[in-house]
């Protein structure tokens, strides 16, 4: 049986690829969902995997079934490749955050849709293929036993930033609402037996190694005993963890001393009742600072995830959240416009906002939405721009500085610089631009943070004009 795999990818993904620098090889790590498959495939078959940012789909080839794993913004790909299989009479599953966050859609494209895990449904699915009666949709179980060791040499590990990417647990027991992994493992966390996870990380050959655990630290007897189990490896790591892991300065020595060089932290925003809105209000911004304080005493970086687009946001957010994101230290951000992604609670309370339903654009980069006090070319420009200026090499070198005399900076230093310098590239490779809503149209904004305002509240003429030429002038240089 020949069964191929592929990871789809379109547009600017698949181009930039190609390039020598900023290629995005940064941010191209082992394939885990389409290892994962290709480990549970029957021993007689055949597995081939295909990650499309890199690769072409073979043609010519007769393969007896087609997987196809994506995320939102592939789906239109992976309906694309679908459509072509089925046309030559290839059967095709699919699998992965959106077939099984919308398995009726996925169905109007493929034979079949794995729901959830794939331990249990693949086998099933390979069962059904050979008795002729593949279809429907087939749920996987969460708790299947994860396979020891992943056939990563069906990838070629020169073109991913390591192919040594693993997990200890799945999902998180928050319920964030713009949230995939709550929707996806129904508020479900499934821990790995640690023993098994220090026996694969062991095997690993190269000494960095990545958790893509959606938060590492959320059981703290269970990560205690997996960091036990790590230290004497002598390996290094990053993971994602939520902001609360700084408020036990012993759990984050342990985590150092186990090899852990930075943490992605969902900060998402500076406001309060944004976090509120979207049940995560277990953030606390007013303890950010001393939070990445700590954790910088202890020799890790942080990568910040941050959000724009709540309700709550107006157009001076993104200079707002850029003073902030310096104040408070951060290392690396990975900035998103708010995306109410289908199967999440956000998408229900959004659905009659929604300005563009092409799932390509849902991916964090494009305003799909419409906010409620700024406008979607708003949102999209300020967005950009903080990308822009955050990565702007007078910033990069600000925080480089700052890197090499941080405890543990010295020896690390090359972790976070790799991080800047990839996020750079991305700003070229995509020509990400942006401009701050503020700078565009001072004026505007001035009056609403009051600056322009008399007694009464009115906007007095006189002053207005002045403000409005002024800015003009400042903007081309008087
Ligand atoms: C690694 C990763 C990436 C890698 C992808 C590398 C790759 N192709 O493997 C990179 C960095 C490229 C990436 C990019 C993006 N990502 Co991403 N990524 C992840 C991450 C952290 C881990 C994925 C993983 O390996 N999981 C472990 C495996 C074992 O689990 P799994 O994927 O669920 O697979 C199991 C089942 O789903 C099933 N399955 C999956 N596919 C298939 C296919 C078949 C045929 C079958 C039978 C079964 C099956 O079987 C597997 C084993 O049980 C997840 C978060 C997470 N924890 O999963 C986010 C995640 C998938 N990413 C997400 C997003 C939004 C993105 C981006 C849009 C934005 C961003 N954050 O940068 C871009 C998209 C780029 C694009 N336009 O395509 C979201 C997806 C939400 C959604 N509904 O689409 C997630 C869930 C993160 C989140 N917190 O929301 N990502
Ligand atoms: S804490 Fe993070 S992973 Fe957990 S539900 Fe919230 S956003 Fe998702």
């Amino acid at each position: 049986m020949r069964i191929l795999l592929i990871s789809p990818a379109s547009g600017h993904w698949r181009a930039i690829s190609e390039r020598r620098w900023f290629n995005g090889k940064t941010f191209r790590f082992s394939m885990l969902s389409l290892l994962t498959v290709a480990e549970l495939s029957p021993p007689d078959a055949q597995v081939q995997i295909i990650d499309e940012q890199i690769e072409q789909i073979p043609e010519g080839h007769d393969f007896d079934l087609v997987g196809i794993t994506a995320m939102t913004a592939a789906a239109p790909r992976a309906y694309e490749i679908a459509a072509e299989f089925r046309e030559r009479g290839v059967p095709v599953v699919m699998g992965g955050f959106h077939a099984t966050l919308n398995p009726n859609e996925a169905l109007e494209h493929v034979d079949a849709v794995v729901a959830g895990s794939a331990f249990g449904a693949w086998e099933k699915v390979i069962e059904d293929l050979r008795g002729g009666s593949l279809g429907g949709i087939y749920q996987g179980d969460p708790s299947g036993d994860i396979p020891d060791t992943l056939p990563r040499h069906l990838v070629d590990r020169s073109d991913y930033v390591t192919v040594n990417s693993t997990y200890a647990t799945l999902g998180c027991r928050n319920s964030c609402k713009f949230c995939s992994i709550a929707a996806f493992h129904k508020g479900e966390r499934f821990q790995r037996p640690v023993r098994e996870v220090v026996r694969e990380i062991a095997s690993f050959e190269e000494r960095f190694f990545l958790f893509i655990d959606d938060n590492l630290t959320q059981d703290r007897d269970y990560v205690g005993e997996l960091l036990e189990g790590l230290r004497p490896l002598r390996k290094k790591w990053i993971t994602q963890a939520s902001i609360d892991v700084a408020d036990d300065e012993a759990l984050l020595a342990t985590m150092r001393d186990a090899g852990c060089i930075g943490l992605f932290i969902g900060l998402e925003t500076f406001n309060k009742s944004a976090l509120d809105s979207q049940d995560k209000g277990f953030n606390s911004p007013e303890k950010y600072r001393a939070a990445i304080d700590r954790i910088h005493r202890h020799g890790m970086f942080v990568e910040a995830g941050i959000v724009f687009g709540f309700d709550t946001d107006q157009p001076e957010v993104f200079r707002n959240t850029l003073e902030m994101l310096d104040r408070i230290g951060i290392d690396a951000i990975q900035a998103s416009i708010l995306t109410p992604l289908p199967g999440t609670p956000l998408f229900e309370s959004m659905k009659r906002r929604l300005i563009s339903t092409d799932w390509e654009r849902y991916d964090y980069r494009h305003a799909v939405f419409s906010p409620s006090r700024m406008t979607a070319d708003q949102l999209q420009a300020g967005a950009d721009w903080v990308i822009r200026e955050f990565y702007s090499v007078p910033q990069i070198l600000k925080r480089a500085a700052r890197w090499l005399v941080m405890p543990g900076g010295l020896r690390n230093f090359l972790y976070p610089l790799a991080l800047n310098l990839a996020y750079f590239g991305r700003v070229k490779s995509f020509h990400i631009r942006g401009q701050d809503p503020v700078e565009e149209n001072p004026h505007e904004y001035r009056r609403k943070e009051g600056t322009l305002l008399d007694a009464e509240g009115a906007v007095h003429p006189l002053r207005a004009l002045s403000v409005a030429v002024l800015s003009r002038r400042v903007r081309r240089g008087l």
